[in-house]
């Protein structure tokens, strides 16, 4: 069994700051000890490889909970495929992604679930499990629910917006949740009243407003307000669990804390485009705007505070990033002239850690709580924890080495997502990710990529540990 240690460095994980090496035995953490105490245990002598963190942070690999690679959307498809977005990923210090299988109209949940294996396989850099996106609930999907949770999709993501592709409504939401009360799923929410969206954009299009702005104008905050709502109801009649991706508005948060005060089962996530971006973004001359366009939308700056107050005080518990690219070239470009076309979607699966370490320097967030919400909740809210998100003994060697001084400045020239921009071009943070290991091998060795497609192995998962 061949054995790693990587000395020197400041462990952080979401309970514990911790000056210790630690001991990677056949893939996984094997133990920890302080400073000093490790020559005495003999493991350097005995180690195949030791790795020096010496004035670097060594923290879990992070859990991103929602991502959507060469996922099919208005015609064409996500930019990047299991194979680059994991490399991705690994670049930017992210060892797991949780991506959504979907069930088509008319299709099973089977089908769905299938072809995003047969796409995944033999791709991925790292270590990767599926949601299921249900488009069609019936007694048949309903049934399949079941089926799913035994073999580890143990979560479910329901659309209140976009009518005509992946929209339920409440019937089919009641009984989706009824289901998951009953087999221990979690039931995930895209909360923005579509029907009312589609209202909206018609009567926006009429008057000639075409342009990427009044994506977020017509995808009012109310509307997200008013789903979040309405679905958290629709859940406590269930008796099921619910969580809420990609908060964008300070009335959905509202609605968030208040049910979480009544203590209720309810969870939200939010991304870093909403932390970081704004409507000023959508309103970017030459459609330069079609480069933020994601649903739900970036809202007017003032919704930040909200969102990062939540992250405090644990109304949100999740950052993911919804990763869904779309080159600007020939895919955003297809909505010149009419916004409703743009292709719904940003990058950002290579950007998050670095983005919420620089929100540690900012102030907005602890260090720890830097690892919680990136790395040890996304992977208890979705049953991979402590297998994921943690460095403890057992757990895979899924270890980042974080040098939290480097500076660097965000940029298409060099990222690794296959996409043409950055939605943070030019943008630039302090701390930057050095070594990445997947369950004990190198994966990115000194700003190398050293991994492999394939390397990344399809992880079925408990239910929710947010549950029990
Ligand atoms: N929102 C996006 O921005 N892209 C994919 C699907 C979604 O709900
Ligand atoms: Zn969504
Ligand atoms: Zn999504
Ligand atoms: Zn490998």
């Amino acid at each position: 069994m061949s054995r790693t240690v990587i000395r020197g460095g400041l462990v952080i994980t979401a309970a514990d700051e911790i000056h210790a090496d630690v001991l990677i035995e056949g893939g996984r953490v094997a133990a920890l000890a302080a400073h000093g105490q490790e020559a005495a245990l003999g493991w350097t002598e005995s180690a195949d490889r030791v790795i020096d963190a010496t004035g670097k942070y060594v923290i879990p690999g992070g859990v991103d909970a929602h991502t959507h690679m060469d996922f099919p959307f208005g015609g064409t498809a996500s930019s990047d495929t299991f194979a680059t977005g994991t490399q991705a990923a690994a670049w930017g210090g992210t060892t797991t992604i949780i991506d959504f299988a979907v069930q088509s109209r008319g299709r099973s949940l089977r089908e769905g679930l299938d072809q995003w294996h047969a796409k995944s396989d033999a791709q991925c850099a790292v270590d990767y499990a599926f949601h299921m996106i249900l488009s069609d609930v019936n007694e048949n999907s309903l049934k399949e629910m079941d089926l799913l949770v035994a073999e580890g999709v143990t979560s479910f993501k329901l659309f209140t917006a976009y009518p005509g592709v992946f929209y339920s409504d409440d019937g089919q939401i009641l009984r989706a949740m009824q289901r998951a009360a009953g087999n221990g799923g979690l039931v995930m929410m895209h909360a923005e009243n579509g029907i009312a969206i589609d209202v909206l954009v018609q009567q926006a299009l009429a008057e000639g407003r075409t342009d990427p702005r009044y994506h977020g104008e017509v995808r009012r905050a109310l509307l997200e307000a008013e789903a979040t709502h309405r679905t958290i109801q629709l859940a406590r009649v269930a008796g099921a669990p619910l969580y809420v991706v990609h908060v964008s508005a300070e009335e959905a948060v509202a609605e968030l804390t208040q049910a979480r005060d009544k203590g209720l089962p309810v969870f939200g996530e939010t991304c870093p485009q909403y932390l970081f971006l704004s409507t000023d973004n959508l309103a970017e001359p030459d459609f330069e705007g079609a480069k933020y366009v994601c649903s739900t939308p970036l809202r007017p700056r003032e919704h930040q505070a909200a969102l990062w107050r939540g992250l405090r005080t644990d109304d949100l518990q999740v950052v993911s990033t919804d990763h869904c690219p779309f080159c600007f070239r020939g895919q955003k470009e297809l909505g010149r002239g009419d916004f409703s076309k743009i292709p719904n979607g940003m990058p950002g699966v290579e950007n998050r850690m670095d983005l919420l370490h620089q929100a540690v320097l900012d102030g907005h967030i602890s260090r720890r709580r830097w690892i919680e919400i990136a790395c040890a909740a996304p992977a208890r809210m979705f049953g991979l924890y402590p297998k994921k998100g943690t460095i403890t003994p057992g757990a895979d060697a899924d270890i980042v080495l974080y040098d939290p001084h480097a500076e660097q400045v965000m940029s298409a020239e060099t990222h690794h997502m296959n996409v043409d921009y950055s939605a943070y071009e030019g943008r630039r943070v302090t701390g930057r990710v050095e070594t990445v290991l997947s369950r004990g091998e190198l994966v990115i060795d000194q700003r190398e990529f050293t991994g492999h497609a394939g390397h990344g192995q399809y992880t079925p998962r408990a239910t929710s540990q947010y549950l029990s």
